[in-house]
């Protein structure tokens, strides 16, 4: 290790699951160590903690940064708070968890950002390179905090990486990175599409070879050492798609009917983790056979229910356009009757008029709740606004006929009536229940 953890003194800001994983590490490690959250913490809160450091809530001390090195800054906080400019003016560095691991870290890592398909490409990922006898682990924005791999036993961390993330990281190495695609998501932190793009971008600033979509607007910026496209037109370079028949160079390697998961966004996320094992020295043709065992995480476009022929689908996570966008194409095709759209939420600045197209194509009704409803009321004619979740299941099942699919994809965050978008799914399963035993 020739980063000494021990010389320094840090400041971890924000207590939530990374932040309490950076202080058990630094701890753990000898180092100097105390930190803040900007919210006041309870005493039941610090109790169930149990970290053994000083905790700040703000507003901090103006000496609160003397004789600090580093600030490690959670990634739900932004660098811009007042904390991290009073350590900035201290001349405290500022970085990330991400950051810090990047410094320590001596496995082969790859990186996986974009606005949709990270945490499917990361779990897709770690299950074929498992499958192929390589032995890997999942982290970062996936939920198991970076520094938490650093005594793991593997040979190889598939890294989640959020646009938070790669702001405060720079000095990651990854033998191959993806940023699978990009739309407006999280603008209330990054202020505009270009600033956001920018944050992604900063995935290839020390990366080998870059996997990216063909028909994306997201290649690097940057030239790197070597690029591996994928898209789903047929090609005699990298991969692509002749018939239903996904091709690396040429070779068939499987068949899109082996992919469990639905619509062709999926398809476009198994050949980035296919692009992603051959960077990693793993036979692609391997490892496209054990695409077909991968199960994936819920609330992504899952089927929960059936009643009188209508299917209820759970796309909670769906938290902006793009993922709307696709779950709408992927499963148009598929169903014989009408979609209807339950959406709505914390659009969190984004412009939802991009979703009016696919609405308007095929969709036969909206049902919009939350905080940033009205907003659908001009994107589509047969918009219905409702007040609780209950209700727009109910409104949905009496619009529904046979053949119909009623989904859950609603485009924007969550918390504006939820804790997160799993209890959305829960009241929505909760709610879908009723109506199905009814
Ligand atoms: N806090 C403050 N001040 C604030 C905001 C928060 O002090 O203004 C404190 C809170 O009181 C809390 C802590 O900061 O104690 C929470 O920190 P955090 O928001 O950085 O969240 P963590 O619990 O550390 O989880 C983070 C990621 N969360 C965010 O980026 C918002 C998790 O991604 C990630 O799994 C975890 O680190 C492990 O790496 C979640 C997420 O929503 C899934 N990510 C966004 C997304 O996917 O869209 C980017
Ligand atoms: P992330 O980790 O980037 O949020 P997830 O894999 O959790 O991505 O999926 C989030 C949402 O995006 C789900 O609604 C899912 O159906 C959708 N999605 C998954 N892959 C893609 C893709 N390649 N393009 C667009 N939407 C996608």
């Amino acid at each position: 290790m020739s980063y000494n953890i021990r010389t320094h003194s840090y400041v971890v800001g924000g207590l939530g699951v990374t932040g309490q994983a950076c202080v058990r590490f630094l701890l753990d490690n000898g180092a100097s160590v105390k930190a803040f959250d900007t919210r006041m913490l309870t005493d039941a809160q610090r109790d169930a903690m149990a970290l053994q450091v000083d905790i700040a809530s703000s507003p901090l001390s103006t000496h609160y940064f003397d004789g600090i090195d580093t600030l490690i800054l959670s990634p739900g906080l932004s660098p811009d708070i007042p904390e991290a400019q009073l350590a900035r003016r201290a001349g405290v560095e500022v970085i990330g968890d991400v950051e810090l691991f990047a410094r320590i870290n001596d496995k082969p890592c790859v990186g996986i950002t974009g606005s949709n398909g990270k945490t499917t490409v990361t779990l897709l990922l770690t299950h074929l390179l498992n499958a192929c006898g390589v032995n890997a682990i999942e982290a970062g924005n996936v939920g198991r905090p970076v520094l938490e791999t650093l005594n793991a036993n593997a040979d190889v961390v598939v890294l989640e990486l959020s646009s938070f993330q790669l702001e405060t990281t720079s000095s990651l190495r990854l033998q191959g990175a993806t940023i699978l695609n990009l739309s407006d998501d999280h603008l209330d932190r990054h202020g505009s599409l270009a600033d956001y793009a920018k944050a992604k971008q900063r995935i290839f600033m020390h990366c080998d070879t870059s996997i990216v979509w063909r028909d994306g607007n997201v290649a690097p910026t940057k030239a790197l050492a070597d690029t591996i496209e994928y898209g789903l037109t047929e090609t005699d370079i990298g991969f692509g798609l002749t018939g239903s028949q996904i091709t690396f160079n040429a070779e068939p390697v499987l068949n899109t009917r082996d992919i469990t998961l639905v619509g062709t966004h999926n398809i476009l996320n198994v050949m980035a983790a296919l692009g992603l094992c051959h960077v990693l020295g793993v036979d692609v043709k391997r490892a496209a056979s054990a695409v077909s065992t991968f199960v994936s995480a819920p609330h992504r476009c899952i089927e929960i229910a059936t009643r009188n022929g209508v299917r209820y689908i759970d796309d909670s996570k769906a938290t902006n356009v793009g993922a709307t966008i696709a779950a709408i194409e992927g499963l148009a095709p598929v169903v014989s009757g009408n979609i209807i759209l339950i959406a709505g939420g914390d659009a969190k600045g984004a412009d939802l008029s991009a979703l009016a197209p696919q609405l308007i194509q095929h969709v036969s009704a909206v049902i919009a709740l939350g905080k940033d409803r009205d907003a659908f009321v001009s994107l589509h004619p047969a918009t219905h606004l409702v007040s609780t979740m209950h209700e727009a299941v109910n409104a949905a099942s009496c619009i529904a006929k046979e053949g119909d699919v009623v989904l859950l994809s609603p485009a924007c965050a969550s918390i504006d009536m939820f804790s997160n978008y799993i209890q959305r799914a829960d009241v929505f399963a909760r709610a879908v229940m009723e109506v199905v035993a009814a």
